[in-house]
């Protein structure tokens, strides 16, 4: 039986891939950090299978335990500090986790794995937001970084560092540039989450007004649920790489706005949107498309769920969640 220790297992995306993990017959383990972490209790009842280990990004030795616990074949880095906005408010923190994070897991497995660094192999979750000030339209794993947000450079050294840590020490570590990617599951901090549960309780008269910031930006925005068997297949080539995945095709939040209100019956959104700067960034990434050409041809992966699909998907969640009162 394989096995994988993920980070950023009380995530989003550490949700979906300890799934998907388990489903292909896995040991699963996750590293799980903070002395009474609410999300635990969450990942105990969607994936049971799975063993937690106690363990921080920023605590080396912890990391160390948890690979020699776990004595993983696979190991899958989505611990972060993810949101950008916040990273702007904590630029030091975001550093700590997202970059330095990264240079403290590559470096445990990298002396687990003692005479043999290729054994264990390695996945980093690395980000569109690196491209930031995008310097060509569509973005692949050639195009030039230029990150626009604390939190995008620090995706950007842990990115570099994983190649060089592939480059110097013959280790199997691969890098997935993934494209934003949301799901039910989603933090509602990230603006997709925001406007389904705001709609949802507005469709249910509980709410009416829904306050955002630039609406103009675009994003390629996929399913979590196709993004985490990107990150696999990625693991299972003979050799490791950077892939982009990506939908190619991009929308802005004006787009999302209109099939999130069309879902519930709302044609004019307008009267329930309020613009508030609060909300703007500093400086902003107007518009990411991906090409995911490359994990076509080599992964064999394509993206199932529509942009469509996935907001009416999110906002009908969203939905019979605040009927359950959740
Ligand atoms: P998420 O929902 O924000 O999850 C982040 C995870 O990181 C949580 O499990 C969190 O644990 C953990 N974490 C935070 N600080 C940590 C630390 N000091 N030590 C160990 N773990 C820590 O993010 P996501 O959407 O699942 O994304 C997964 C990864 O992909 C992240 O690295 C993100 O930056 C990257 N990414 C995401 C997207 C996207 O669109 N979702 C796109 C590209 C790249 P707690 O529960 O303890 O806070
Ligand atoms: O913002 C605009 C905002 O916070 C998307 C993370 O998973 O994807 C995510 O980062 C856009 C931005 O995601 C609000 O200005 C408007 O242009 O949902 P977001 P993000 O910044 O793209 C990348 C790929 C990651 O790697 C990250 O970890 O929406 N926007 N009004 C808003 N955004 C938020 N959050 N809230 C608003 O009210």
């Amino acid at each position: 039986m394989p096995s994988a220790l993920i980070t950023g297992i009380t995530g989003q995306d550490g949700l979906y891939l300890a799934e998907h993990l388990v489903a292909k017959g896995y040991d699963v383990h996750g590293v799980i950090r903070g002395q009474n972490n609410p999300r635990r209790e969450l990942v105990e009842r969607l994936v049971p299978e799975v063993r937690l280990h106690n363990g921080d990004l920023t605590d080396l030795s912890s990391l160390m335990r948890a690979l020699r616990d776990a004595e993983p074949d696979e190991v899958y880095n989505l611990g972060a500090v993810s949101f950008v906005a916040y990273s702007w408010e904590n630029a030091f923190v975001t550093s700590d986790v997202t970059a330095f994070g990264v240079l403290n897991i590559l470096e445990a497995v990298r002396l687990h794995a003692g005479d043999d660094p290729a054994a264990v192999r390695f996945y980093q979750a690395s980000s569109s937001e690196m491209f930031g000030k995008v310097q060509e339209v569509p973005q692949s794993e050639g195009t030039l970084l230029w990150p626009r947000s604390p939190y995008g450079v620090a995706k950007a050294y842990g990115h570099h560092m994983t190649i060089n840590y592939r480059e110097s020490y013959g280790m199997h570590a691969s890098s997935g540039i993934l494209f934003n990617h949301e799901s039910p599951r989603r933090g509602p901090e990230f603006v997709t989450r925001k406007i389904s549960q705001a709609v949802a309780r507005i469709s249910l008269g509980l709410a009416d007004e829904l306050v955002l910031g630039n609406l103009d930006a675009r994003r390629d925005w996929g399913f979590a649920g196709d993004y985490v068997d990107a990150m696999w297949r990625m693991l299972q080539q003979p050799e490791p790489g950077d892939y982009v995945v990506a939908t190619g095709r991009t929308h802005s939040i004006r787009d999302f706005l209109d099939v999130a209100f069309g879902c519930v019956g709302i044609a004019d959104w307008e009267p329930y949107v309020r613009q508030d700067p609060a909300f703007m960034r500093p400086a902003e990434v107007d518009e990411l498309v991906g090409d995911a050409g490359r994990a076509r041809e080599v992964l064999g992966w394509t993206p199932t769920i529509s942009f469509e699909e996935l907001v009416s998907m999110m906002v009908l969640a969203d939905i019979e969640a605040v009927k359950a009162g959740w």
